[in-house]
């Protein structure tokens, strides 16, 4: 009920909605109408109420749930089931949990904070309340699983360009980061459960340091995270974001997954790569390499000169760019 009539006051804007429509809408009472508001208020909504007239929202909490983002979505599957925490252990963890038990394709599980978030390689990843976007989104795509490490290469080119459209310009550090200024506002977690030639199920986790403040970035990390509030000087819109990341993926998804398309993907790396041209160092199962990133190959592969001269196709791996102090995940 108290859905029903939050639903209907957002749905009538800055007009009033009075007390008799929703009671006759929903058949209760004027003193249960005032219940209800109550309850929606304490969610974090300002109302105004006035006599005679009624009531309408003034604004709307901060928050990342189905209701607050889905005017701004354009997607036909990403995202139309939006799982929302106020706090959990990890998004990923959740939506693996929910994907074995069959949970649909283009669910995305989002949580306002993460108390274990995950990097690679079970390094943790720091996820303040209210501060970021802490999501998961479980995808079931038909494509061999040596194609599976692409999707974050779509993940990270639809964050780039939804950042882009809020006015933001970042750089992707292939394969998984988002970076402004060689610091990382973004990283990208893709798990994957499925056998030799059959994806069962992919998790892919995006995490964006969206409003965090100097005191929300661990002291270990100052050298080498950041947020767009603290580079833009701006509050930044996290519904907003949130669905333009999920339109912007939804696009490109489609492109690789139905149409076997992955050529828009490649370009954004490409062009927004913050490797080529520089000299990086690569950890790869434990190997250290230096040497120069060249190109983006067509098929996502980092193409890198190895101080032999010697060009090799990278399919995955640990990038950090030498003389960037500090920059080393
Ligand atoms: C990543 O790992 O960059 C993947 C991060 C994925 C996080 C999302 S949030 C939603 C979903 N649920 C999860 O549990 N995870 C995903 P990696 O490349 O391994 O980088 C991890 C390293 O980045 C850490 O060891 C720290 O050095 C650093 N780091 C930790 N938190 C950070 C943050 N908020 N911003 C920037 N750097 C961070």
């Amino acid at each position: 009920m108290n859905y029903k009539i939050l639903k209907l006051l957002k749905d009538s804007g800055e007009d009033f909605v009075s007390g008799q429509k929703i009671s006759e809408e929903f058949g209760v009472s004027r003193a249960a109408i005032w219940k209800h508001i109550n309850i929606i208020k304490e969610a974090g909504y300002e109302i105004e109420a006035i006599s005679r007239k009624g009531y309408r929202i003034i604004s709307s909490p901060d928050i990342l749930t189905f209701g607050e983002i889905k005017n701004f979505l354009t997607t036909k599957y990403i995202g139309k089931n939006i799982i929302h925490y106020e706090s959990i252990s990890s998004t990923n963890s959740k939506a693996k949990e929910l994907a074995e038990m069959n949970e649909e394709h283009g669910t995305v599980i989002v949580s306002e904070e993460q108390t274990l978030g995950r990097g690679r390689l079970g390094r943790n990843w720091v996820s303040p309340k209210y501060k970021g976007i802490w999501m998961s989104i479980i995808l079931r795509p038909n494509i061999i699983t040596q194609n599976a490490s692409l999707i974050t290469l779509v993940g990270a080119a639809a964050v780039q360009r939804a950042i882009k459209k809020m006015g933001i310009e970042t750089s992707i550090k292939w394969p998984n980061d988002i970076v402004i200024d060689s610091k990382k506002v973004c990283g990208i977690l893709t798990e994957m459960s499925g056998e030799i030639d059959h994806i069962n199920y992919l998790i892919m986790g995006i995490g964006i340091n969206v409003n965090l403040e100097e005191e929300d970035i661990p002291i270990e990390l100052k050298e080498s995270a950041t947020s767009l509030k603290l580079e833009t000087g701006k509050y930044i819109d996290r519904k907003l974001l949130l669905a333009n990341i999920l339109n912007e993926f939804e696009d490109l998804y489609n492109d690789f997954v139905l149409n076997g398309n992955i050529k828009e993907t490649i370009d954004i790396c490409r062009e927004k790569s913050i490797l080529i041209g520089r000299e990086i160092q690569l950890v790869n199962r434990g190997k250290v390499k230096i040497a120069k990133a060249v190109d983006i190959s067509d098929k996502g592969e980092l193409i890198i000169e190895n101080d032999q001269g010697i060009i090799e196709h990278i399919v995955s791996g640990e990038v950090s760019i030498r003389g960037i102090y500090g920059y080393g995940k």
